[in-house]
């Protein structure tokens, strides 16, 4: 008889918590959840909640004793901590609730674990943020400088995942990722921010898109492939830090400009910019060098940022009401025709 595993998810109401909770529970994973009561997010998570190996605990990564309970009494094999105060930009307005969640939150976890005496594997979600002006390429070696509290604060939890592991011998991980999206994506991120507003102005019921700063790069994935590679680092022989992303990066104007395309509008009819929405500081460039993780967990991402764009555009038009271009759609069967999360 093979034994079940555990597995307890932080943030599970979140863009990647919910697909690691659906990806997991196709695996035969027993999965509990932590989410905070006002998470903001349009999660179909009742996939998840209908799922009689699914359990959701309500609460945050500010309360020890609630952490320590969790851990103690669910004993699980596997935790993954994707809890975080994770917007940058609200970082600059609420610095302090940010390192309690996003910094303190971890020192929390860590401890319970530790202290609970068993050998739980543990995943921390670091973050590309934490490079900062450090320009690119970045690789697991490349000196961290954040720019803002969250990258601070994610820094501090990175540290402490690595200092649990060396102190303690737990087999503790930090998967470095850059930007990664999807349908599931918050509202208040830029890349939903744009397809949401396409999507809208398509149907119009929309005029116009603010944005901020234009110029600045990112390297963005596709969420679904991102968590998988979170489970295979838990799944091998000794813990490591690993950087992940698609190893390219593009301007969000080269963003805006792909998905008006898709739906065959010009972007310079929609957009208009707000200084008031620029951050105090930025990251202008990231590009993930993740040689480390192809050549030891087989790393090699399947969808382009053009075919990021396409998902994201086709699930909102069928959001807004509309038929969607189709594209999205086709490119996700042809990657993924075992997929185990519901088409969005
Ligand atoms: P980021 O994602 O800060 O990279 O962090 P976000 O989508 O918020 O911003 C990306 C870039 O777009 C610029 N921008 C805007 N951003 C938002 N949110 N809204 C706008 O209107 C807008 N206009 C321009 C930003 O200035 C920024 O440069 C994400 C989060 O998921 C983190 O939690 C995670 O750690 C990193 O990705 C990797």
């Amino acid at each position: 008889m093979t034994i079940r595993k555990t597995a307890l998810i932080t943030g599970i109401k979140g863009q990647d918590g919910s697909y690691l909770a659906e990806f997991l529970l196709s695996k035969g994973y027993i999965v509990h959840g932590l989410n905070r009561k006002s998470t903001s997010t349009d999660i179909k998570h009742t996939n998840i909640k209908k799922r009689p190996d699914a359990y959701l605990h309500q609460g945050d990564l500010s309360d020890d004793k609630l952490i320590k309970t969790l851990i103690t009494e669910i004993m699980p094999d596997e935790v993954y901590n994707l809890a975080a105060q994770s917007h940058v930009g609200s970082s600059f307005t609420c610095p302090t609730y940010t390192g309690n969640i996003t910094g303190l939150g971890t020192a929390r976890l860590l401890e319970a674990i530790h202290t609970s005496g068993k050998n739980i594997k543990y995943y921390q979600a670091s973050s590309s943020e934490m490079f900062g002006i450090t320009p690119p390429p970045q690789n697991e070696l490349t000196p961290l400088h954040p720019t803002s509290p969250y990258a601070c604060a994610k820094v501090y939890a990175h540290y402490l995942t690595q200092n649990y592991r060396e102190s303690y011998n737990m087999f503790a991980c930090n998967g470095i990722l850059f930007n990664h999206e999807s349908p599931r994506r918050g509202s208040d991120f830029v890349t939903r921010k744009i397809t949401q507003g396409v999507a809208s102005i398509t149907a119009g019921k929309q005029q116009e898109i603010t944005l901020g700063n234009l110029d600045v790069k990112r390297d963005w994935g596709y969420s679904p492939e991102y968590i998988q590679i979170m489970w295979a680092m838990l799944q091998l022989d000794k813990p490591e830090d690993f950087v992940i992303g698609t190893g390219e990066s593009h301007s969000i104007q080269e963003f805006v400009e792909t998905a008006f395309e898709y739906v065959d509008l010009n972007w310079e009819n929609y957009i208009s910019c707000n200084k008031n929405l620029f951050r105090p500081s930025e990251v202008n460039d990231v590009i993930a060098d993740t040689r480390k993780a192809t050549h030891l967990l087989g790393w090699k991402p399947k969808i382009t940022f053009y075919d990021l764009i396409k998902i994201m555009v086709d699930a909102d038009m069928r959001k807004a009401g509309l038929e969607s271009i189709g594209d999205g759609d086709e490119l996700l069967i042809k990657h993924f025709p075992d997929k185990w999360w519901l088409l969005d």
